[in-house]
């Protein structure tokens, strides 16, 4: 695989990506102009991405795997995984009430997240060094939101669209890797107090840590390690679900405690829930 865009081509799509990100507003997928593009090119345009935001004051804090369960590539139609970057600025309080307007067509997702100390790189990267590096797991809702059209794509498109990352929230209780097993922890996830889905960990390729770790190798395959204290999210569980105004999500996750959030389009983003 390699780049068939030109330096030129990869600006201008980081620049349409992003402004379809600030704006809310859809797009169509990128193959549908590059329908040779590779996704070597898309990791391109999505590392063009994070240094424009970096220029505008947003800080990367962490990294995501995404399309890592079943559930997801079924939902997707995409059986690749991806990987994105996180950064402070989609970060949201437990409790907080999220902006709809914010966003195109968000979905909430449940996810085992870990928290890192030591630097991770490397093709040969395993499960076994990703939980030597972790100094705690948290439970967390990821708010993904595609910027294409209907929330269709495929690998080519997402990865440039950072994997469609918006919003994270953590939550619960931290736990240090060895205190619990990563496997088998049961989450169920709730909507206005309906149960919408329920899983297990070890969706997540047999276990969180295998996708973290296959997570640092795609890293690598783009010249980045995993820096310490890096925020990482596993995975979706189960299939992702989409949300309005006026909806109450929580995520109860063995163990680990809950994630609460609310969504509303009053544009009160950060408010903590008053009741
Ligand atoms: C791509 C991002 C998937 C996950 O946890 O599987 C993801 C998408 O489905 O839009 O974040
Ligand atoms: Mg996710």
């Amino acid at each position: 695989m390699s780049l068939t865009l030109t330096r030129e081509e990869i600006v201008r799509l980081a620049e349409r990506v992003e402004t379809a990100q600030t704006y809310a507003h859809a797009i169509h997928k990128l193959t549908n102009d590059y329908p040779a593009m590779t996704v070597e090119d898309s990791y391109a345009i999505q590392k063009e991405l994070r240094r424009s935001l970096e220029r505008r004051g947003h800080r990367v804090v962490g990294w995501k795997a995404g399309l890592t369960s079943k559930a997801k590539m079924i939902q997707m139609g995409v059986n690749v995984p991806s990987v994105g970057f996180l950064t402070d600025r989609m970060a949201r309080p437990e409790n907080s009430v999220i902006t709809i307007s914010d966003l195109v067509h968000p979905r909430v997702e449940c996810e085992v997240a870990l928290v890192t100390n030591v630097d991770l790189y490397g093709d040969a990267c395993s499960a076994e060094d990703v939980l030597a590096a972790t100094d705690y797991v948290l439970p967390a809702i990821e708010i993904i939101d595609s910027r294409f059209a209907g929330f269709k794509f495929d690998l080519e498109s997402v990865v440039a669209d950072n994997s469609s990352s918006a919003r994270y929230v953590t939550g619960g209780r931290p736990f240090r890797p060895g205190e619990i097993d990563l496997r088998t922890i049961g989450v169920v996830l709730e909507i206005n107090g309906e149960i919408v889905a329920m899983g297990a960990s070890a969706e997540v390729l047999g276990h969180p840590a295998e996708a973290v770790a296959l997570m640092v190798r795609i890293l690598h395959s783009m010249g980045e390690p995993l820096p310490a204290g890096s925020l990482v999210l596993s995975g979706a569980i189960t299939a992702a679900f989409a949300v309005k105004a006026g909806d109450n999500v929580i995520a109860r996750f063995q163990n680990l405690g809950s994630v609460s959030i609310r969504f509303s389009d009053l544009g009160e983003d950060d408010e903590q829930c008053q009741s």
